[in-house]
């Protein structure tokens, strides 16, 4: 069944992934170990497709929305599998400006909405200038910065920068990630910290609250 549903990723084949997600949740497959082993390893493999050249950008963008249907289903299921939520702190979270992949970003505000977190999730293709006015606004004790292009790695920089211009970097925790993400990219920038995953990021946020 999980191996149906990461072809049905793969082949971009949103209805078939919807029906196969629900089949399988109907069948008692919880649902993080759906999207663990069914939906993530299937969107990786058609990056890898599309990396080598055998995949065109369409059968790319189908496969980011199969994964996205079948994420629309999972997700409060996730959320609901962690129990009572309560509030542990504030966390902003975004992908940087120029830049639309969501797919990791949305894991990680839900891993954290889980996991008892305030979640802010302030979408795709956020201005740095949306992400002072809303830390300005809300005051979180983290900002989230999200980037899966080399191109917008720079506007996680620009978002610290512009912190430290308002007066702001000492009062909350900057944790950046996305695929080419790197810890030494993290220090270069001046982040807080940096996570290699939705697992990670939980961890490392909560680290820092104890
Ligand atoms: C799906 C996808 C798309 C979809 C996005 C759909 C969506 N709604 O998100 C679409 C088709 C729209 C797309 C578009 C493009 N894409 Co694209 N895309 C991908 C793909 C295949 C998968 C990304 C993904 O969702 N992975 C699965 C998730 C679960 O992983 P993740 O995003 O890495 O997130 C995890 C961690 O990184 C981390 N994390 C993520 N965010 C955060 C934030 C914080 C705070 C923390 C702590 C952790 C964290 O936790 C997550 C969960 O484990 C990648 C290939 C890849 N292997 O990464 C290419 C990829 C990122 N895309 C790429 C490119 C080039 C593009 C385009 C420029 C293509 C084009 N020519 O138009 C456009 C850019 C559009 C734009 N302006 O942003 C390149 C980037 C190359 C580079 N180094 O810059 C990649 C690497 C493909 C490739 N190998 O060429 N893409």
């Amino acid at each position: 069944m999980l191996e149906e549903i990461r072809k049905a990723i793969l082949e971009g084949e949103e209805e078939l992934a919807e029906a196969l997600v629900n089949k399988a949740l109907e069948e008692g497959i919880p649902a993080l170990e759906i999207l663990n082993k069914a939906c993530i390893p299937g969107v990786e493999k058609a990056g890898a497709l599309f990396e080598q050249g055998d995949y065109f950008l369409p059968e790319l963008i189908a496969a980011g929305q199969a994964t996205k249907a079948a994420m629309n289903l999972l997700m409060p299921r996730v959320k609901g599998q962690e129990g009572e939520w309560k509030s542990i702190a504030a966390f902003v979270i975004g992908t940087v400006e120029g830049d639309v992949h969501d797919i990791g970003k949305t894991i990680v505000a839900s891993m954290l909405s889980a996991s008892g977190f305030d979640v802010i999730d302030l979408g795709i293709d956020v201005p740095t200038d949306k992400f002072l006015e809303v830390i300005k606004d809300r005051k979180p004790e983290f900002v989230g910065l999200s980037a899966l292009l080399t191109s917008t790695m720079p506007k996680q920089k620009a978002v610290i920068e512009a912190l430290k211009a308002a007066g702001l970097r000492d009062k909350l925790k900057v944790i950046v990630g996305g695929a080419p993400v790197t810890e030494g990219w993290a220090q270069k920038i001046g982040a807080d910290g940096y996570a290699a995953d939705a697992v990670a990021a939980v961890k490392m946020a909560k680290s820092f609250i104890s």
